[in-house]
């Protein structure tokens, strides 16, 4: 049994109403259950110009799947959700960031844990220490550590 936190974005076909039904289809992952999810963001693109805003929001999971079998489950979520991997950085209906894994780090090609760009996105660290303030990044130290640094990075919480 692991907690694990993944990261929901999406800046196509109603991103708001993406990330929402993602949500919801999340509480059906196997063998995991949701315990808590952040409120959704609105977020500028970071690293990619010309797109649409995001969505963002960071959900927190009990599981027993290992790691990897977690990544393949949000794959199928994400092919559900009509995600077509085009090209690298793509819009996305949908995407599903595994961020952490216990205390895990894994280098593998296909994952790495940490996810080895989360302290510096302000659109996961935000929503992450929503849901975790005293959430520690593997080999980063404390998230909230992160967040000073990142405050040009333009994110909008909506309300409920
Ligand atoms: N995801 C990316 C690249 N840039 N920018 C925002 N605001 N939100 C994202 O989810 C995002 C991004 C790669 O997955
Ligand atoms: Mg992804
Ligand atoms: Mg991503």
């Amino acid at each position: 049994m692991g907690i694990a936190y993944i990261a929901l974005g999406a800046n196509q076909a109603d991103p708001l109403a993406q990330v929402r039904a993602a949500l919801k289809a999340l509480t059906r992952l196997p063998e995991s259950h949701l315990l808590q999810a952040s409120s959704l963001y609105r977020t500028a693109p970071l690293g990619i110009r010309g797109q649409p805003d995001f969505i963002n929001a960071v959900a927190r999971f009990e599981t027993t799947l290992t790691p990897h079998a977690m990544l393949a489950a949000l794959f199928d979520v994400e092919a559900q959700f009509g995600r077509r991997r085009d090209f690298h950085h793509a819009p996305r209906t949908l995407d599903l960031d595994l961020l952490l894994y216990e205390a895990q780090i894994i280098d593998s090609p296909q994952l790495q844990l940490p996810h080895p760009r989360m302290h510096l996105r302000a659109f996961v660290i935000a929503p992450l220490l929503e849901i975790a303030p005293d959430c520690r990044i593997p080999g980063r130290g404390r998230a909230a550590a992160w967040l000073p640094a990142l405050s040009m990075q333009h994110i909008e919480k909506l309300r409920p």
